[in-house]
C-alpha cells in the first residue's frame, strides 16, 4: 500500500484521514519519531497547508498531506478565519465568548467552516477545499464536537455542531467534504 504522511497529531483528525483515504496507508509523524510543530505563518487555509506539507516532506522524504481549517463570519469580513484558533488567545471557552461579543447587536450571523487539504509529494501538489455553511447562535447549545461547533448551527442539520452526533457531522463537515473532493484527485474510488 502507498504511504503518506498526515502532519497532524489531532487524534480526530488522523481517524477522519484513514477512514476516507482507503488504500493508502496514513503514518503520523509520531510513528516515524519526528518531531513536529511548524509555524503557520501563512495568510491563507491554503498558505498554512502548504507549509506544513512541505516542511513535513522535508523531514520525512515520503508524501505528505496537511489541512488547515476554521471558521469565516461574514460580518466580520471573514473572522476569525486563519486565526481561528488563536482568535482570543485563551482556547476554545475564550473564542466562543469573543466571537459571541464581536457580533452582539448584529443580525447577519452567516457564517462557514472551511478546510483546505495539499498533498505534497515532493513535486506535484494537490489542493482540495470543502465549506459548510451556517449561522452563528446567540448562546451555545450542545456540547459534543470541538472550538466553535457549539455556536455553529448547521444549515444542512438544523442544529449546532455541538447538537450533533460524529456521524451527523461527518456527513456534512468541511473536512469530510474536502476530503471526499482529495479521494476524488488522487482517482480513491
Ligand atoms: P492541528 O494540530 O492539526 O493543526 P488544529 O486544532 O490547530 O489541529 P486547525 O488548525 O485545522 O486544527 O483548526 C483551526 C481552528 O479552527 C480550530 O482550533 C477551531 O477553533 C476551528 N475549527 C476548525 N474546524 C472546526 C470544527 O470542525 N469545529 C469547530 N471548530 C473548528
Amino acid at each position: 500500500m502507498k504511504e503518506i504522511v498526515l502532519a497532524s497529531g489531532n487524534a480526530g483528525k488522523i481517524a477522519e484521514f484513514r477512514e476516507m483515504l482507503k488504500g493508502y496507508t496514513v503514518l503520523t509523524p509520531k510513528e516515524l519519531g519526528i518531531e513536529f510543530d511548524v509555524e503557520e505563518t501563512g495568510e491563507t487555509f491554503y498558505d498554512n497547508a502548504l507549509i506544513k506539507a512541505r516542511a513535513l516532506f522535508e523531514l520525512c522524504g515520503k508524501p505528505t498531506v496537511a489541512d488547515d481549517s476554521g471558521l469565516c463570519v461574514d460580518a466580520l469580513g471573514g473572522a476569525p478565519g486563519v486565526f481561528s484558533a488563536r482568535y482570543s488567545g485563551a482556547g476554545d471557552d475564550a473564542n466562543n465568548k469573543k466571537l459571541l461579543a464581536a457580533l452582539d447587536g448584529k443580525q447577519d450571523r452567516r457564517a462557514h467552516f472551511t478546510c483546505c487539504i495539499v498533498h505534497f509529494d515532493g513535486k506535484n501538489i494537490i489542493e482540495a477545499v470543502g465549506n459548510t455553511y451556517g449561522k452563528i447562535a446567540f448562546e451555545k447549545a450542545g456540547d459534543g464536537g470541538f472550538g466553535y461547533d457549539p455556536l455553529f448551527i448547521s444549515d444542512d442539520l438544523g442544529k449546532t455542531f455541538g447538537q450533533a452526533s460524529e456521524e451527523e457531522k461527518n456527513a456534512v463537515s468541511h473536512r469530510a467534504r474536502a476530503l471526499a473532493e482529495l479521494r476524488r484527485k488522487l482517482n480513491i474510488a
